[in-house]
């Protein structure tokens, strides 16, 4: 196709193989159109932006000149990937990021042959390209393993388990260290300093410089003439780097939005590597939109925006965010009390935990994408005697599970666990959910494990936790805003192990964990409308649980419902274990756990997706009806 000036080049790229027909010199046009159009669809549907924006040009280079996708490109975390989607098949859908039915908002094996690796959770990408280089290789077929990943992700342990791992993959291997001196928030800790010092001590490589460095890596007579150049100036520099003494070849730093470097550094590594190659890219998180430019951290992700003007569509108003709510009960408790410090894996924002930090700034640790150290630092400090808090994502905290078990639990330590996003998280999708918590927490011995209804329930719950000094207890609450329920002027000491009846009925009851408490109450009214009179208690605790409650609303009710927002394995399960230890099923008891389906449910709205995990108030209704029914006109009538 003959392209005018005033066709857009983007219209001409389907995939990277029309990429590959342009000439270098269209590629410059070509960002442009790609940011152009990346800023309009996040204008559209809200989502990550500056991580995006900031490898506008790495994309279009890495398509160019490797053979994606053969070469299998795998991105870290995979929030930066809506230009890599634009490029690869998917703009006529990307105005439908992280809706229902729409992209997902990271990479996502299922949605194309261009993402070969899904991810969300961060630091992922060098071990899997590290496999794919390998299985290339025992494979005989040609086809590298690409990684790009930010500086924020390199701070976690995995991308170091990796990179320890990398000889193996030789020169298939490819890691794009994508340095835009952001996390989430400004990153922390020594490596991000050591990164600073790289870049600051070694001015971009000029394509001289480029040449003579990457000589080395050409056929020996070449080599030995560049070398003594090359060793001058690498002299000057600040002599081996950390990733070359993990037996990387380095190159850079290099300027990430310029093309005319990135495009010949790219080809000399694809073309001429022996071993694996690190290629320290340097970004501006948010580049080239003024707003995410001028604010990387609020702009990492966005609602709906203006693309004029940068303004955000505000959220309703409303009652406080659970995240809100927790960070300034935990304010309140260290006025009161000097030994508590908290602990954030990067999310200080995410978390509330920025709040307690301009109050505390001492007393909070945020120690990077590094969920495994923040729970074995904490960990420590609990054994000599401080009272932290370790405040992560339910999702992150899977990352840390046998720091849990072993630094936490089997120590009985008193380390308390703020367990934020749990439950259905929405756009995020599966990766985010917060589903697994309390399967994964409530099976330890030592361990006690809350879950709040409301808003209030978590201010008693800070506090509680904060009081609790005879081993570890977590509490888990919701993404989002909280019921608009008065908050207690002063907080409450949970009795550990004690729910609460909310509701009391004779023929059916409910036992709630969580905010669930809400559709339980709706489903009682609905079914006292209908003549059978219903309990509902909101059980606080899924370990230990409530046993006399439980028994005595076992023994007066003909129908038990357990709902909660988790997976199997939860306070269902420990309420029907109970109640079988007990011999309690042994009367023809009718209970029915209702709880999160045995899927990975994709994004959505959070509503909708507890409308398609049937854990809303007509769920319950069905559920007592069906039982009912089961009991009077046998099992098949029930199961139909
Ligand atoms: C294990 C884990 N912890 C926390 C997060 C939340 N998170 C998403 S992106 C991000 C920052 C990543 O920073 P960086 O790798 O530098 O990428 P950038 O957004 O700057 O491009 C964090 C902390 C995550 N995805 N995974």
């Amino acid at each position: 196709m003959s392209v005018t000036p005033a066709t857009p080049l983007l219209d001409t790229v389907d995939t990277p193989a029309d990429l590959r027909k342009l000439q270098p010199s269209q590629l410059r046009q070509l960002a442009d159109e790609l940011r152009s159009e990346m800023i309009a669809a996040v204008g559209q549907t809200g989502g990550h932006l500056g991580s995006g924006l900031g490898v506008v040009e790495l994309t279009t280079a890495i398509h160019y000149v490797f053979n994606t996708p053969d070469d299998r490109l795998v991105w870290d975390v995979g929030h930066q990937a809506y230009p890599h989607k634009i490029l690869t098949g998917r703009r006529d859908r990307i105005r439908t990021l992280r809706q229902g039915g729409g992209l997902s908002g990271f990479t996502k094996r299922s949605e194309s042959e261009y993402d070969p690796f899904g991810a969300a959770h961060s630091s992922t990408s060098i071990s899997a390209a590290i496999g794919f280089a390998v299985a290339n290789k025992l494979a005989g077929q040609p086809g590298k393993g690409i990684a790009v990943i930010g500086d924020g992700a390199m701070s976690a342990g995995m991308a170091y388990e990796a990179m320890n791992n990398a000889g193996q993959a030789g020169n298939r291997l490819v890691v794009i260290l994508n340095d835009n001196d952001m996390s989430i928030a400004p990153p922390v800790g020594g490596l991000s300093a050591y990164l600073a010092r790289l870049v600051s001590s070694r001015p971009f490589l000029e394509l001289r410089g480029l040449a003579r460095k990457l000589s080395r890596r050409l056929p020996r007579p070449l080599h030995q003439a560049a070398k003594k150049t090359d060793e001058f100036a690498r002299g000057l520099a600040m002599g081996g780097t950390l990733f070359e003494e993990l037996g990387f070849y380095y190159v850079g730093p290099i300027d990430g939005h310029n093309l005319d470097q990135l495009i010949p550094v790219l080809e000399n590594v694809r073309d001429a590597a022996e071993g694996p190659c690190l290629i320290h890219v340097v970004t501006q998180k948010g580049k080239g939109y003024g707003p995410a430019e001028a604010a990387a951290d609020k702009y990492h992700g966005v609602q709906k925006f203006d693309v004029i003007t940068g303004e955000q569509v505000k959220s309703a108003g409303g009652p406080p965010s659970y995240t809100n709510v927790f960070a300034q009960a935990l304010v309140a408790e260290a006025q009161r009390d000097g030994t508590i410090c908290a602990i954030t894996a990067a999310m200080p924002s995410g978390t509330g935990l920025d709040k307690f930090q301009k109050a505390f700034p001492d007393r909070t640790f945020d120690v990077g994408i590094a969920e495994q150290h923040a729970v074995t630092f904490a960990a420590g400090l609990a054994a000599q005697g401080m009272r932290p808090f370790c405040a992560i994502y339910s999702t992150f905290l899977q990352r840390a599970y046998d720091q849990v078990v072993h630094d936490v639990a089997i120590q009985n330590l008193p380390v308390r666990f703020a367990i934020d996003r749990a439950g259905l998280v929405g756009a995020d999708g599966a990766t985010h959910a917060g589903s697994f918590d309390v399967t994964y927490l409530a099976s330890l011995p030592n361990m006690v494990v809350m879950a709040a209804a409301d808003e209030a329930e978590l201010v008693h719950m800070t506090h509680t936790a904060a009081l609790h000094d005879t081993g570890p207890i977590a509490f888990r609450y919701p993404r989002g805003n909280g019921t608009g329920v008065a908050l207690p002027e002063v907080p409450q000491r949970l009795e550990i192990g004690k729910g609460r009846l909310v509701r009391e009925g004779s023929k059916v009851a409910i036992l709630s964990l969580g905010t669930r408490l809400a559709e339980a109450l709706k489903a009682a009214d609905q079914l006292d409308a209908r003549g059978l009179p219903t309990s509902v208690a909101d059980l606080r605790f899924a370990k230990p649980l409530d046993h006399e409650l439980i028994r005595r609303l076992i023994a007066t009710h003909e129908v038990v419902i357990t709902i909660e927002e988790g997976a199997i394995g939860g306070l269902g399960a420990h309420v029907l274990t109970m109640a079988s230890d007990e011999g309690l099923t042994d009367t023809g008891l009718k209970i029915r756990t209702l709880r999160l389906p045995d899927v990975f449910q994709d994004h959505e709205s959070p509503d909708r997706q507890y409308e398609e995990a049937g854990l809303n108030a007509a769920h319950i209704v069905e559920s007592v009806l069906k039982a009912l029914r089961h009991n009077s006109a046998g099992y098949q009538e029930a199961r139909a």
